[in-house]
C-alpha cells in the first residue's frame, strides 16, 4: 500500500497548528500533528522539503522501517524539528494502520489497559478567591487531578495565569511578551494557596503545579519541602532539564513528586533521569517525542524504573497530538496522568475529532485509527498568525538566565 500523496497543512484556527496529511494509493488518509509552538514554519519546511520527497511510494504498512530511515537517514538526528517532523509521518502512518485493520489505534497498541485516562485541568487565577472559585469549576464538571497556578503578588503577569478560563494561552504576540520574574516573591506566595485549596477541597483531590523551569535546584528543593504538607501529585519542571545533575539535589530534600520532559524530544533526553528514578512522571508527548513508536520506547523504559507517564497536553498540541497521545494511554501498563487543555471551537471545527470527556476521563474513539481527522477547506480559511511564546526577565531587566 503505497503513499501517493503527502500534504503540509499549516492553519490558524485561534493558534498555529502544522499537520501532515498522508494519502496512500488506496484513499486511505491519515493525519499526524507537528506543532512546534513558536518555531512552526522549520518544522512544515523540514516536512515539505525533506521529508516528503522521501515519502511518495514508500509502503504505508512499515511504521518502524520508516521511522528508523527517517532517523536514521537524516544523520543530524533528534533535537524538536527534527522528532516533530518525523512524529507526523509516524502518527499518521498509525492511523492508516488502524483504518486499514478496522481497528482503533490502541487495539494495535495491545488494548486497554483501563477504562478511560484520567486527565488534569487547569484551575488557574490571579488572587486566591479567583483560584478557588476556578478549582470549584473543575470539580464540579468531575475532574479528578487540577493544576493549580496562581499570579504572584508583586508581579504583574504570572506564566500560566491568564484570565480564559478551561485554557490558557501563553503565545500571545507577534514579538515575545516580556514578563518579570521574583523568585523571592514566588517561594514566599506559593505554598500558601496550595494550604487553602487543600483546607477547601479535602485531600482526596490530586493536586500538581507547573515551576515552569524557573528555579535553581536548591530553591526547587526548598519548594518542594514547603509543598508537602498539601500532598501534590507533582511538582513540574522544577528546574529547566539540560542540566540533569541538579535533579539529584532536589531528590535529595524532598518527597514532592516531580513531573519533567514537555520539551523532550528523545529517549536519551530522560534515560538518566529515569535510570537514576531521579523523576516520578514523564511528560514526554507524541508530538515532540517521535511520535507513538519512540514515546512507547519511552514509556517501556519508565515502566521498568518506576516511573509514569504524564504527557504534556497544552493547546499547542493540536487534537490530533491528543487522540494520539490518548490511544497510548489507554494502552501502557504505566500511565500516570494525561494534561487536557480545551481547544477553541474554532481548532475543534477544523480538526473534527470524536474524544471525548466524562467524568474526569477522556476517552479514544472507537472507530477505526486515531478517530480525528483535518478539516482541509475549514483549515485553509485560518492563516498563519507568527505568535511567540514570552521571554521573563528579573526585576532589574537581566533575561531570566536559566
Ligand atoms: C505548560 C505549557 O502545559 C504546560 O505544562 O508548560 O504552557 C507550555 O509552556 C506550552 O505548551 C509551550 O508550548
Ligand atoms: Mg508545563
Amino acid at each position: 500500500m503505497r503513499i501517493t500523496d503527502a500534504r503540509v497543512v499549516v492553519t490558524s484556527p485561534g493558534r498555529n497548528f502544522v499537520t501532515l496529511k498522508l494519502v496512500t494509493e488506496d484513499g486511505v488518509t491519515g493525519v499526524g500533528d507537528s506543532t512546534l509552538n513558536g518555531r512552526e514554519l522549520a518544522v512544515a519546511a523540514y516536512l515539505r522539503e525533506h521529508v516528503v520527497p522521501l515519502l511518495i511510494g514508500r509502503d504505508a504498512a512499515r511504521i518502524e522501517d520508516t521511522w528508523q530511515y527517517l532517523y536514521q537517514g537524516a544523520y543530524w538526528r533528534r533535537g524538536p524539528v527534527t522528532m516533530s517532523a518525523i512524529a507526523a509521518v509516524d502518527t499518521a502512518l498509525w492511523d492508516i494502520k488502524g483504518k486499514v485493520a478496522g481497528l482503533p489505534v490502541y487495539q494495535l497498541l495491545g488494548g486497554r489497559s483501563r477504562d478511560g485516562v484520567t486527565v488534569y485541568g487547569h484551575a488557574n487565577g490571579e488572587t486566591i478567591d479567583d483560584v478557588l472559585a476556578e478549582v470549584a469549576r473543575f470539580v464540579e464538571l468531575g475532574y479528578r487531578a487540577v493544576r493549580v497556578q496562581s499570579g504572584v503578588p508583586g508581579l504583574a503577569k504570572t506564566y500560566g495565569v491568564s484570565a480564559d478560563r478551561m485554557f490558557y494561552e501563553p503565545a500571545d504576540a507577534a514579538q515575545p511578551t516580556e514578563t518579570v520574574w521574583s523568585t523571592r516573591r514566588y517561594l514566599a506566595h506559593v505554598p500558601g494557596i496550595f494550604a487553602r485549596v487543600r483546607e477547601e477541597f479535602g485531600t482526596h483531590l490530586q493536586l500538581l503545579h507547573d515551576v515552569h523551569h524557573r528555579l535553581t535546584p536548591i530553591e526547587a528543593a526548598r519548594l518542594g519541602k514547603s509543598l508537602e504538607p498539601h500532598d501534590l501529585t507533582w511538582m513540574e519542571d522544577p528546574v529547566p532539564a539540560d542540566l540533569q545533575e541538579g535533579f539529584r539535589l532536589i531528590r535529595q530534600h524532598t518527597t514532592t513528586p516531580i513531573a519533567v520532559g514537555e520539551v523532550f524530544n528523545s529517549i536519551y533526553d530522560c534515560a538518566a533521569l529515569i535510570r537514576e528514578q531521579l523523576i516520578d512522571y514523564v511528560r514526554a508527548t507524541v508530538v515532540h517525542a517521535g511520535g507513538i513508536t519512540h514515546l512507547r520506547r519511552i514509556f517501556d523504559l519508565a515502566a521498568l524504573h518506576h516511573v509514569r507517564s504524564g504527557s504534556h497536553g497544552a493547546t499547542d498540541l493540536s487534537p490530533v497530538c491528543m487522540a494520539a497521545a490518548l490511544h497510548l494511554d489507554l494502552a501502557i501498563p504505566n500511565f500516570g496522568l494525561q494534561e487536557y487543555m480545551r481547544h477553541t471551537p474554532e481548532t475543534d471545527e477544523v480538526f473534527p475529532h470524536g474524544y471525548h470527556f466524562d467524568d474526569g476521563y477522556l476517552h479514544p474513539p472507537e472507530t477505526p485509527g486515531l478517530g480525528v481527522d483535518l478539516d482541509e477547506e475549514a483549515a485553509a480559511r485560518y492563516l498563519y498568525n507568527p505568535a511567540y511564546l514570552p521571554v521573563n526577565r528579573l526585576e532589574d531587566g537581566t533575561v531570566h538566565p536559566w
